[in-house]
């Protein structure tokens, strides 16, 4: 196993077992052609960072057929609407945005009143094609140094990148650089949000982890790799969405830096997120939360109870297949996607229904798999008279 990013050795400490594609979302008729990997995961000490051993193509995952729209939570709609006036004091009049994964615009529908000249890049066409229908501009392909070298009037005169849950998806870091370098102008900023290594270590949430979520970074790791680039990071910022991100905004010029960034570096030192030894913890509260979880499970159906789940999202990926839970605990999951109601769960293959489903076939107990938009969620469904539950506290 190699770090990424270097080219150094790591070793992996902690496997998952065989994942298929965290939503590949699947008809029937396709389950004997289904895609697994091995799900390994390692450290870098010289980096702090937390990745992926092995990962599927970026093509297997990002296509035509990629089912997760931004805009499938009001509570994201106004975070990014938030994010998108955060930005605000980077920009001038007539600066130049451009979205590294801009998947149904969601975020830069924000601009477009403003006197800016905005581009979504986005490799998948299913999520891409409802941004262009909603008048944002949008190139439908990957980020990198290649294809971004038709981008004339972008090139070296962009004031502001931008990126959310997309930086740990790509799995060459060292291109991804290289193409905001060669578009970002002198004083520009690149900014993006992640799930965040510290949250996730502390949660136990290691449905994180999937097959796009190639890295888990902390202020440590982004700030380590950025500067073999000479990007400085200037601020660092904890935000509540998906269970704990972590804004990370960066420069060329190593200005004022952020008030709270020295802070967040210290917790890191603390928590040793820079060590493998955290990981090495992470990976026996991992083990620990899946004997729990298989157990609580167990006692539901031992006594009685039936049980769906709600969300199908990626997460819930790593947690069925890694807790081997299938339709002997889990008679359905139901969701708002379309281009997920009638097929089945990733590996496992749960019958993933639509919300009328779910209103007319409520269960005892409910595995709440979008546990990061709970508030949202319990908010819709007061009418569940029944028990919700996780992996992680709700
Ligand atoms: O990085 C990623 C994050 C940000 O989003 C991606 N790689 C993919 C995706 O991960 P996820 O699927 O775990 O995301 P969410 O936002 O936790 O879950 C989305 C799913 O939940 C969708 O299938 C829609 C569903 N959902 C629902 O059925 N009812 C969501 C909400 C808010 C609801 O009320």
């Amino acid at each position: 196993m190699k770090c990424k990013i270097t080219n150094t050795p790591l070793e992996p400490f902690m496997s998952f077992g065989k994942m298929p594609i965290a939503n590949g979302f699947i008809d029937e008729k396709n389950f004997s052609k289904e895609f697994f990997f091995n799900m390994e995961v390692g450290f870098n000490e010289e980096l702090s960072l937390f990745q992926l051993n092995d990962h599927p193509k970026p093509e297997e995952m990002f296509n035509k057929d990629y089912p997760f729209f931004t805009g499938s939570s009001e509570y994201m709609k106004n975070h990014f609407k938030n994010y998108a006036n955060f930005t605000k004091k980077y920009l001038k009049t007539n600066s130049k945005i451009i979205e590294i994964g801009s998947n149904d615009g969601t975020f830069l529908k924000n601009f477009l009143d403003a006197e800016n000249k905005i581009l979504g890049i986005e490799p998948s066409k299913s999520v891409a094609d409802v941004a262009i229908k909603n008048n944002i501009p949008t190139l439908n392909n990957f980020f990198n140094t290649s294809n971004i070298k038709t981008l004339n009037e972008f090139l070296g005169n962009t004031d502001l990148i931008c990126a959310s849950n997309v930086i740990c998806h790509v799995p060459d870091l060292n291109n991804l650089i290289e193409s905001v370098d060669l578009l970002l102008s002198k004083e520009g900023t690149f900014i993006f949000e992640e799930p965040y290594l510290g949250s996730m270590f502390e949660k136990i949430s290691y449905d994180q982890i999937y097959d796009e979520h190639i890295f888990m970074f902390s202020a440590s790791s982004v700030s380590k790799i950025f500067q073999r680039y000479n990007f400085h990071l200037i601020d660092s910022i904890p935000q509540v969405t998906h269970g704990g991100s972590m804004r990370y905004v960066l420069k060329r010029k190593k200005n004022e830096s952020g008030k709270d960034l020295k802070k967040i570096f210290d917790y890191e030192k603390n928590k040793k997120l820079n060590k493998l030894d955290s990981c090495i913890n992470f990976k026996k509260n991992c083990e620990i939360s899946k004997e729990k979880i298989v157990e609580k499970i167990k006692f539901f159906k031992e006594n009685g109870k039936s049980i769906c789940g709600y969300a199908a999202t990626s997460k819930s990926t790593t947690i069925l297949n890694y807790c081997k839970i299938g339709t002997n605990y889990i008679d359905y999951i139901c969701d708002t996607t379309k281009e997920k109601i009638g097929k089945f769960s990733p590996g496992m293959h749960i019958p993933i229904k639509d919300m009328n489903f779910f209103h007319n076939n409520m269960r005892d107990c409910v595995y709440l798999f979008a546990w990061n938009h709970k508030d949202e969620i319990f908010n819709k469904e007061k009418s569940f008279k029944g028990e919700w539950f996780s992996h992680v506290e709700l």
